[in-house]
């Protein structure tokens, strides 16, 4: 055995001993939908660097966000769980009594105790009272708003109401750590969001070139009120929205360019994605689903699916299409892999998608997705590319005609859609109900909902979970 260990050392390569941990990078986009990158068919303007990314790495094309609203979405990015399972659901308003609980453990807990800086700069929206905030879940240092960039005092015109009664919401924080340290007050405040973080970001990564770390850059753009900064202003075919996607790709490809020029390409992982689909009633200021049905705020897939690519050079082949399920739930457990970092100790709903980003494409790593929305309502279960929608009231676009310039058009928030089933290979708009023809089909997909509401529970048919866990309460709500 002694001499075995002793070959080992000797014929192993000595860069295996020495090779250091990987940083990590996470890119998550707020409301950026499907059909919003040049790579998944965006028109009128281009993504050159997140095309680049996707070439010289993987992009996925069945990525489902945990639920397509942006606190929920995150708490699933960031836990590794169904949302509903650790009670975080919608998206939280400012001052909110509640937020992500402290015996959740976050990716930034998990690869922070193995060693790992960890910084954040973007819009956290897992509660915004100081006990929620990201310096208390993981994180070494934060810049960047606690909530929605349109959770502010401002009308959709961009000015104020005259009468302070009239405020909805409190003036919108930049923090620092965990004090607010500016405010962002007018349109023009949002047109320099990019800008900030992007800096912020470059900063973290030149200071942390020498020790692993976990850069979280989740850039509150392109949600509403979109605005882009005077070098991007103009630059698009398509008005504002373009100029905004303009901007976030050059935003990426700083980021990128920053590890060319630390050497630090080789050993860094970097992930893009999205919360969520398109806001779609904003019209020429919200995004494409790309076709899909529906948008943000449903569990069709125009809501729930959003672009994910992976760059990790020289690990991961270069040019690859990844069509197997997935979900940002699934990033938590990846990257623990990855980084051999210990799971959290609770239970998770992700599975390790490592062999998905490495182009494995016999792998399926993930079977099924639970669709949930609302506080706990089971909307949709996914099996590969069937998918079953349960009966259940929801928000539709159907039939309205949208905003434009930053002003909402109208929808209806609780349409009664009824039960059907759909195979997304050939009907990826899910329209043609197939439940009368593949009976089997139907019949596997309820029993896994089932199986589902005995765990964390379905409010439509009333049925409580048993392993639902308790959301963080504010300590003096
Ligand atoms: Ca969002």
């Amino acid at each position: 055995m002694k001499q075995l260990i002793l070959l080992t050392f000797l014929v192993l390569p000595f860069h295996l001993f020495s090779q250091k941990k990987p940083n990590v990078i996470l890119i998550m986009m707020d409301d950026l939908g499907y059909g919003d990158l040049g790579v998944y068919g965006a028109s009128q303007y281009q993504t050159p660097n997140l095309d680049k990314m996707a070439k010289e790495g993987v992009r996925f094309t069945h990525f489902l966000s945990a639920q397509a609203v942006c606190s929920a979405s995150r708490a699933g990015l960031l836990t590794g769980c169904y949302p509903n399972r650790i009670g975080i659901a919608g998206a939280l308003f400012p001052n909110s009594k509640v937020g992500i609980n402290a015996e959740e453990e976050t990716i930034a807990e998990l690869l922070k105790a193995n060693g790992y800086r960890t910084g954040i700069f973007g819009k956290w929206h897992l509660g915004d009272r100081k006990e929620f905030l990201p310096l208390q879940h993981g994180f070494d240092e934060y810049v960047g708003i606690p909530y929605s960039n349109d959770m502010w005092p401002v009308h959709y015109d961009g000015t104020r109401p005259e009468n302070n009664s009239k405020k909805i919401h409190p003036e919108l924080p930049i923090i620092r750590g965990n004090e607010a340290a500016s405010y962002i007050k007018t349109l023009d405040d949002q047109a320099q969001i990019t800008q900030l973080l992007t800096k912020e970001s470059i900063q973290f990564i030149e200071k942390n070139k020498d020790k692993p770390f976990f850069l979280y850059f989740p850039n509150p753009m392109p949600h509403v009120p979109i605005n882009a900064s005077a070098a991007f202003k103009g630059k698009s075919k398509l008005g504002l929205y373009g100029d905004v996607m303009m901007e976030m790709d050059w935003s990426v490809g700083q980021i990128l360019q920053t590890l060319k020029r630390l050497k630090l390409d080789e050993n860094t992982i970097v992930i893009f994605t999205s919360d969520n689909g398109p806001w779609q009633n904003f019209g020429n200021h919200a995004g494409s689903t790309g076709g899909l049905r529906e948008a943000k705020g449903t569990s069709f897939e125009g809501g729930q699916r959003v672009p994910f690519i992976v760059q990790w050079k020289g690990h991961i082949p270069e040019g690859q299409v990844q069509s197997g399920l997935a979900s940002n739930i699934d990033v938590l457990p990846t990257l623990c892999a990855i980084t051999k970092s210990p799971l959290p100790k609770k239970k998770i709903d992700g599975v390790n998608i490592q062999a998905l980003i490495q182009g494995d494409t016999e792998a399926e790593p993930r079977k099924i997705f639970y669709y949930y929305y609302r506080t706990n309502n089971l909307e949709a279960v996914r099996q590969g590319t069937w998918k079953l929608v349960f009966a259940h009231p929801g928000r539709t676009h159907e039939g309205f005609l949208p905003g434009q310039d930053g002003f909402p058009g109208p929808l209806r928030e609780d349409f009664p859609f009824k039960q059907a089933l759909y195979d997304l290979r050939r009907d990826p708009g899910e329209r043609y109900d197939m439940s009368e023809k593949y009976p089997e089909k139907l019949a596997e997909l309820q029993a896994l909902g089932n199986q589902a509401r005995a765990e964390i529970g379905d409010d439509l048919l009333k049925i409580k979970g048993a392993e639902n866990r308790t959301v963080g309460q504010a300590i003096n709500p």
